[in-house]
C-alpha cells in the first residue's frame, strides 16, 4: 500500500481533455457555472466515473458524488473533490486538479485491486467560483449548512436567469436533498493560486486553513448630465466618486498588511456614453484577512471610509454585503494526515493558510476536513496563463491517495 502511486500520465492526459472544453485562444478555460460548457465538463466527468465503475448521484444543488464501494458499507466515505466552473478568463488547473485527482485515485485503486473499508468519494461542487451567480461556493454553502437551497436557486445572472432554472436546463437538479449525504472526512487538492510555495521551493503546502473574506455590492448614484455645457463644479459625477472609492477599496487592504486584501473586480457604469457624465455605477468590494476580528475592522472602516467619500462628492451610495466567508482552521486530524502522506512521499512541504476561498470551508463546518496545495508558476489563476508541470499534478495526487487511504483503511 505504502509504494501505491497514482499514474501521472493518465492524470495530466485527463487535465488536457477537459481543458479542451470551453478552451480559450490564450491557452485557458472559460467554463460559466450552469453554462452548456459546465454541463460539457460534468458530463465528460460522470462518464469518466461510471467507466470506473463508480456509482453516481447528483444532489438538489448540482453537487456530483461518485462513489467507489469500500468494503463496509455502513461507513461514512472518505471524499474528495473541488469545482469544474471557471472564472470567465480561467486556467486549466483551478479546481479542476482537485477533481480529476480524485478520480486519478479512482482509477489507481482499479488498477491495482485495492479493497478500501470506507466507500471513497469524489464531488464536484456547483458554481465554486461565484462569477456569474453570487455567492460564490453557493451549493457546498447549502451542503454544510451555510445557505438555504431557496437563497442559492432564486439568485439570477446580470441576463435574469436564475440558479435554479439554468440548473435544470443542464440537466444537473438531482433529486437527493442537498446536505443530507455525510463524510467520514473531505480532503479537496488545489494550486495554491499565491507565490508562497513557489518562493519556498516547498512542492506541497499543508493547508491549515483558509482566510476569511467579505464581498459587497456598491451602487452609486449622481446625476447624467451632459459632458460639454455642464460646468466641472456642479456636477453630480458617479464614475469620479467611484473611481476615488476604487482607492479606498484597495487601501484597505494595504492598510493591514501582509495579509490583508482589497479588490475591487467589476465595474458597470450607466449610461456608458462617452459625452455623457455617468449618473450610475455599480462596483463589488472583495476584502480579506485571516483573522476575523481584523476582517470586521476592516469592513467597518471600508464602510465608513465609502460613505464619507461619497458625500464630498455629492453622490448617494447604498452597500449591500453579499457573502462572508469565516477564516476557518482545518481538522488538525486531516492536517496532520496530508503532511504524513507528504513526509512518507519524500515531498517537501510546508504549512500554509490559503488565501483563496474554496468549497472545503462550506464542508468544514460538516466533516473534519484537510487540503493540499501544490505550487502554480509565478503564482498566477484566475488568468489563462495559470500553469502547472505534470510531475506537481502527480506530487499532489499521490499526497491525496495517501491521504485517503490512511482514513479509508
Ligand atoms: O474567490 C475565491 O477565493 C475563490 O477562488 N472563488
Ligand atoms: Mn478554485
Ligand atoms: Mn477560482
Amino acid at each position: 500500500m505504502r509504494n501505491l502511486r497514482i499514474d501521472s500520465g493518465r492524470l495530466w492526459s485527463s487535465l488536457m481533455e477537459m481543458a479542451k472544453i470551453g478552451a480559450l485562444p490564450n491557452g485557458g478555460c472559460g467554463r460559466l457555472a450552469l453554462t452548456d460548457l459546465d454541463r460539457e465538463g460534468r458530463d465528460l466527468f460522470v462518464r469518466w466515473c461510471e467507466e470506473a465503475g463508480c456509482t453516481v448521484v447528483v444532489d438538489s444543488l448540482g453537487n456530483i458524488f461518485a462513489r467507489r464501494a469500500g468494503r463496509d458499507p455502513a461507513r461514512k466515505p472518505v471524499a474528495t473533490g473541488s469545482h469544474l466552473d471557471t472564472q470567465p478568463h480561467g486556467g486549466k488547473f483551478d479546481g479542476v486538479l482537485g477533481v480529476l485527482a480524485g478520480l486519478e485515485v479512482i482509477r489507481t485503486l482499479n488498477d491495482t485491486g485495492v479493497e478500501t473499508e470506507a466507500p471513497v468519494e469524489v464531488c464536484v461542487w456547483t458554481n465554486e467560483e461565484g462569477c456569474r451567480f453570487t455567492p460564490s461556493m453557493g451549493s457546498s454553502g447549502v451542503f454544510g449548512g451555510v445557505h438555504s437551497p431557496e437563497e442559492v436557486l432564486e439568485v439570477r445572472d446580470v441576463d435574469g436567469k436564475s440558479f435554479g432554472e439554468e440548473l435544470a436546463r443542464i440537466g444537473y437538479a438531482g433529486a437527493e436533498r442537498c446536505g443530507d449525504r455525510e463524510f467520514e472526512t473531505f480532503y479537496e487538492l488545489h494550486i495554491e493560486q499565491g507565490p508562497i510555495l513557489e518562493a519556498a521551493k516547498a512542492q506541497v503546502g499543508v493547508v491549515t486553513g483558509v482566510q476569511g473574506f467579505r464581498w459587497y455590492d456598491v451602487s452609486v448614484h449622481g446625476q447624467d448630465a451632459h459632458a460639454g455645457p455642464t460646468p466641472m463644479e456642479v456636477r453630480r459625477d458617479a464614475m469620479l466618486a467611484a473611481a476615488r472609492m476604487v482607492q479606498l477599496v484597495v487601501q484597505a487592504g494595504r492598510d493591514r498588511p501582509p495579509h490583508g486584501r482589497g479588490t475591487v473586480g467589476h465595474m458597470r457604469v450607466l449610461p456608458n456614453s462617452r459625452n455623457t457624465i455617468p449618473g450610475e455605477v455599480h462596483f463589488s468590494v472583495d476584502i480579506r484577512h485571516p483573522d476575523p476580528a481584523v476582517l470586521d475592522a476592516m469592513a467597518g472602516d471600508l464602510l465608513l471610509a465609502l460613505r464619507s467619500s461619497a458625500k464630498e462628492d455629492s453622490v448617494d451610495i447604498e452597500i449591500n454585503e453579499v457573502t462572508y466567508s469565516a477564516p476557518v482552521s482545518f481538522d488538525e486530524g486531516c492536517v496532520a494526515a496530508v503532511r504524513v502522506a507528504a513526509e512518507h512521499l519524500g515531498y517537501g512541504h510546508m504549512d500554509v493558510v490559503s488565501g483563496a476561498g474554496h468549497d472545503a470551508v462550506n464542508v468544514s463546518r460538516v466533516a473534519p476536513v484537510g487540503m493540499i496545495f501544490i505550487p502554480c508558476a509565478d503564482g498566477l489563476s484566475h488568468n489563462e496563463q495559470e500553469r502547472i508541470e505534470p510531475d506537481q499534478a502527480e506530487t499532489g495526487a499521490n499526497v491525496l491517495l495517501h491521504a485517503i487511504l490512511d482514513r479509508a483503511g
